[in-house]
């Protein structure tokens, strides 16, 4: 389908970037496995010479999500680590990098045991401190790398200002996106360089497959990621393209299912005795609110909370005794999924940086899926009975 920005986001779902096969006419982008393409004479063949570098159903892909993401280049991977990899790779040796201090574990880990050896410098911090943000910027930084909403404790950073300040010192600004995807917010527009997503989660939907992706306006920035990506070969294959298209498909009926049952279920536990807090954006008291009325469509899917009888052996008994949530990492897909972040998906992180950023030993993080919201409720309800003894 022709490029055109005043499509909306279901339409882009379902055809942003897509054109029928042009050999058969498929609707559905056909699963190319194939490693390799006939060449008619050496250099001589249909814009096809090896799959590392290009193919058609990842390609088809990587249109969907530039479309979605309202840019014009996109370039999957084969996992969300992946593809901050790939950025990563932008760098040299004692350049700095600005985060926050609430991100996803392997996010850290990736930075902190891999990039750090290689000479990058990495500043963990609270990103909605303009001041902090300023007091770290130096003539070595390139990048600022904002997760919003966070992973796990749903911080919303305001994309726009960030924007500002890095144009301000001509530097890069990073938003993962996977935590609101490209339904809820368009990093992109609000002025962001390079949107990054692990399509393993909303994007992917369905807990089937694990991919990573980019999507930037830039074409010279475009063209040295996708030097990366085929220099460093990090690529995802056909068959996992194939089912990321079509979970694509349904990601805002999803979506706003989503949304609804993280309202629902934020609702119910903000009012539970055995509940000291909830993290969701969508409370008019949680502090980053106002930017996510601004410049979010919906407060999404995921939340986080604590329990008054604040102990890691409650938590613990009350994520694995649920019957609807599964106890599990990832997020995003069509079942909903409960995690306890600083033994699970954040154990990378050392304990007094997970403290410093708010993280708990005793935060429960639910991926709030598909299911009827009341019997998540009721699901909550009895281990959340139990807490309280
Ligand atoms: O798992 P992978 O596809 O490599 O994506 C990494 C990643 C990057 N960014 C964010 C915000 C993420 O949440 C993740 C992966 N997160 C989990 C597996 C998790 O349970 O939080």
């Amino acid at each position: 389908m022709a490029k055109d920005n005043s499509f909306g986001i279901g339409t882009l779902s379902i055809h942003g970037g897509q054109e029928p096969d042009p050999s058969t006419g498929a609707v559905m982008p056909p699963i190319y496995q194939t490693s390799t393409y006939a060449q008619e004479a050496p250099g001589k063949h249909k814009g096809y010479e090896y799959s590392r570098t290009h193919n058609p159903t990842r390609n088809a892909l990587e249109k969907s999500l530039a479309s979605l993401e309202k840019g014009n280049y996109g370039m999957a991977f084969g996992s969300g680590l992946a593809a901050i990899d790939a950025v990563m790779k932008l760098l040299k040796p004692g350049d700095e990098v600005i985060a926050t201090n609430d991100l996803y574990g392997g996010s850290y880990r990736l930075f902190t045991s891999i990039f750090a050896k290689w000479g990058l410098v990495f500043h963990f911090i609270d990103l909605s401190n303009e001041e902090e943000v300023r007091a770290h910027i130096n003539d070595n930084t390139r990048i600022i790398w904002a997760e919003t909403p966070t992973n796990p404790l749903l911080k919303i950073f305001d994309i726009r200002k960030l924007a500002a300040i890095k144009d301000e010192f001509d530097l890069m600004l990073v938003v993962d996106n996977t935590f609101a995807t490209p339904y809820l917010q368009t990093p992109l527009d609000l002025g962001a360089d390079i949107v990054m997503h692990s399509v393993t989660k909303y994007l992917g939907g369905h807990s089937d497959l694990v991919m990573g992706a980019l999507v930037v306006k830039d074409e010279d920035l475009a063209g040295q990621l996708y030097f990366i990506q085929n220099a460093s070969g990090a690529i995802c294959g056909p068959m996992d393209s194939f089912l990321a298209l079509r979970g694509i498909k349904t990601l805002h009926v999803r979506m706003q299912r989503h949304c609804e049952n993280a309202e629902a279920i934020s609702r119910f536990l903000i009012s539970h005795p055995a509940v000291k807090k909830v993290y969701w954006p969508g409370f008019p008291g949680h502090n980053g609110h106002e930017i996510a009325n601004k410049q979010m469509r919906g407060f999404g899917g995921m939340l986080s909370f604590e329990l008054k009888n604040d102990s890691i052996d409650k938590a613990f008994a009350l994520v694995s005794s649920l019957k609807v949530f599964t106890l599990a990492e990832s997020l995003g897909g069509v079942e909903s999924l409960a995690g306890h972040p600083a033994s699970m998906t954040h154990a990378a992180i050392p304990r007094e940086e997970r403290l410093k950023a708010g993280l708990s030993d005793s935060l429960i993080r639910l991926s709030v899926g598909l299911e009827d919201s009341k019997d998540l409720i009721r699901d909550l309800d009895a281990v959340l009975k139990t807490a309280m003894e």
